[in-house]
């Protein structure tokens, strides 16, 4: 019975015994699951290199003679203790008091994180990340956390890379003792686009903290910190770091912009305050903040709230640095950068040029400049892999004052309008963009409500509808599902409401709730959940199976479906996952820690009548022939 159960066992399905699986497996099993991996990540590499990655498609090739990324020996062979192990020792409260008592200007590193997801379209793959992690906590302990999940990574991961978010955080964890991990937590909305029942959001927290989280950056859409209390609560109970944030829109410098005024961000961070934040985030999705914004928000919030101050912006119109540095000026307790070469443009502002425009000043962050040239070179040799990513931005662009669009969402929504064939009507989408906004009574664009503003301004340009078209109430206009979410009231309150000719015209005299969405939906029968996707997939999942499938139902249960299929291709070389393999090329996979298959393509024979392709490996030296269907 027990071997029967084994083999049934999820993990043991998957092939992925690193961390959940091989500690606590008799050694007996495991010849017989390593030849069943081999076999499944051949298939995956044949079906590639037969029919290729639909994903790069038609994108542009990365350089052929590129090297697999190789990060260096890290220069220290120490690990110094750093901010985590105050985390450790003294716990969340203390490593505030601690960041505000620093004189260095703080520095956060998003490379992981929202840089590629703001360039590359977060599809990053884990291998990559792990592979520079020693070199960040050997040689960059001063460093104060590591953005590296949560945002659009998770569902990504799944949908898109074949991977598992939990197990990426499990590694990375595991890499940087002594660096504080962070991630970005959508409140409610946890890391999908919908409002979830309050347990779910508890347990996904409850989760993220135990797995490895060690500060939560929480914000909510229309900065009603009412639906971000649920997720707050989960984070202070957990005893990580709660970093509750505020987006920051519009130009509180603009005296025709009233709404979005210094007062109104003073208001909601003493709201923060109250509900227990132990730092305060000002998160600034588009990149709009200015200088002399800077100057006079963090001031007054310094003054006025006296909490520990995480600023985060985008390089999106060039200014980032210049608004850093006001900001430092001011007082500014930590700010968000990206590694050199995945920074500038719609990601976060360069790194290094953060840490050499401090040195020698009272603000000086004591990063060392050589460990920061070594892992951006890292980075650059990793990005080229990525080519078919890249969303063609040249150079920063004071366009993003006009449109407000978030650095996270503009490769994805070029990509989308790609794929809508409307790749040539970029402006006219970004002005249709900023009418939108106008049009729902200047909302912060960021996740989900950005995505909301973009499906409807690439509906308008598709249809060539105005919004006076859209608002008139004899032209009849099918709304997109997120629009109607929105104006129900779903997504939540917005600050001064959303104005009547949109919510009249898009809900059709329905009237919108006034509650908090959460309060609407029944909790979730976890137990029930789990045991009926283990019924649909014929196997037992864990607790972090059960969150990816609460937030991504489908998403999750493609993702395992594949992974029992194809195994843990999250081991291959990027250049494998998406492109397979040339003749007599040779890779090594490190399935399991010490355990590496090396892999050889001998030829792709021809297909036959059956219409299955023949694909010969060597498999550590042995022949191996794999079939796969031909698409082509
Ligand atoms: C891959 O990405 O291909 C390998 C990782 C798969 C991890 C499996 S999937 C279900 C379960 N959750 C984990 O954290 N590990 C396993
Ligand atoms: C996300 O929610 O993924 C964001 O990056 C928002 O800025
Ligand atoms: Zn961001």
């Amino acid at each position: 019975a027990f071997v029967e159960n084994l083999l049934k066992h999820p993990t043991f399905l998957s092939n992925e015994y690193t961390t959940k699986f091989i500690d606590t497996t008799p050694g007996l099993f495991e010849f017989e699951a390593r030849r069943d991996r081999g076999t499944k990540v051949l298939t995956y590499i044949a079906d590639i290199t037969v029919n290729g990655h639909p994903e790069v498609e038609g994108r542009p090739l990365p350089r052929p003679d590129l090297a697999l990324p190789r990060a260096p020996k890290p220069a220290n062979p120490e690990i110094a203790d750093g901010a985590k192990q105050i985390l450790e020792r003294d716990g969340a409260q203390a490593v505030a008091d601690w960041m505000a008592a620093q004189k260095q200007l703080l520095i956060t590193d998003t490379t992981m994180r929202d840089s590629h997801q703001s360039l590359l379209a977060t599809r990053m793959r884990s291998i990559d990340m792990i592979e520079a992690a020693p070199n960040y906590a050997h040689d960059l302990p001063q460093l104060f956390s590591m953005e590296c999940w949560g945002g659009a990574t998770f569902d990504v991961a799944y949908r898109f890379l074949g991977e598992c978010p939990w197990q990426r955080l499990r590694d990375l964890r595991k890499a940087m003792p002594n660096l504080l991990t962070q991630m970005l937590l959508r409140g409610s909305n946890g890391v999908g686009y919908t409002n979830y029942p309050d347990n779910v959001v508890k347990a996904f927290v409850e989760r993220a903290a135990d797995v490895g989280v060690d500060i939560f950056r929480v914000f909510d859409p229309l900065n009603w910190s009412e639906n971000m209390r649920v997720s707050m609560d989960a984070v202070l109970d957990s005893g990580k770091i709660l970093e509750a944030a505020i987006c920051y829109t519009g130009d509180i410098l603009d005296p025709n912009r009233s709404k979005y005024d210094l007062k109104y961000y003073l208001d909601m961070a003493k709201e923060l305050k109250a509900a227990g934040t132990h730092i305060l985030c000002l998160k600034d999705m588009g990149g709009l903040m200015k200088p002399a914004t800077a100057s006079i928000l963090f001031k007054a919030l310094k003054e006025e709230v006296g909490l520990p101050i995480h600023f985060h912006t985008h390089d999106t119109a060039g200014t980032a640095i210049a608004t850093i540095m006001a900001a430092s000026e001011a007082g500014v307790d930590a700010v968000d950068c990206a590694m050199d070469t995945l920074s500038g443009n719609t990601s976060q502002a360069t790194l290094g040029s953060v840490v050499e425009a401090l040195r020698h000043t009272d603000r000086d962050t004591g990063l060392d400049v050589g460990a920061i040239r070594q892992i951006s070179n890292y980075w650059e040799s990793v990005r080229d892999h990525y080519a078919a990513f890249e969303s063609g931005m040249q150079s920063p662009a004071s366009e993003v004052y006009l449109h407000e669009m978030p650095g996270g969402q503009f490769t994805n929504l070029k990509a989308q309008a790609r794929s809508m064939g409307l790749e040539d009507r970029w402006h006219d989408i970004a002005r249709t963009y900023a009418e939108v906004n106008h049009m729902f009574g200047d909302v912060i664009k960021v996740t989900p409500i950005a995505k909301t503003v973009g499906d409807l301004a690439l509906m308008m340009v598709t249809q060539g509808l105005t919004c006076e078209d859209v608002l008139n109430p004899e032209t009849e206009v099918s709304f997109p599902d997120s629009v109607i979410t929105l104006m129900k009231g779903y997504v939540g309150q917005a600050h001064g409401g959303f104005p009547e000719a949109i919510v009249k015209k898009v809900l059709k005299g329905e009237e919108p709730i006034t509650v908090r969405p959460g309060t609407l939906l029944e909790p979730a029968d976890l137990k029930a959940e789990k045991a009926g996707v283990e019924e649909k997939l014929g196997v037992s999942i864990d607790e972090e199976d059960l969150m990816g499938y609460m937030m991504y139902p489908k998403v999750f249960t493609d993702y395992m479906e594949r992974h029992v299929e194809y195994g843990p291709v999250r081991t291959l070389p990027t250049k494998t996952f998406f492109y397979g393999m040339e003749t007599n090329e040779e890779i090594t996979a490190e399935i399991d820690p010490g355990k590496t298959l090396e892999i050889r393509l001998v030829a792709v024979g021809e297909t036959r009548e059956d219409g299955q392709a023949r694909v010969f490996f060597e498999l550590n030296g042995q022949p191996r022939t794999i079939r796969v269907p031909d698409r082509r």
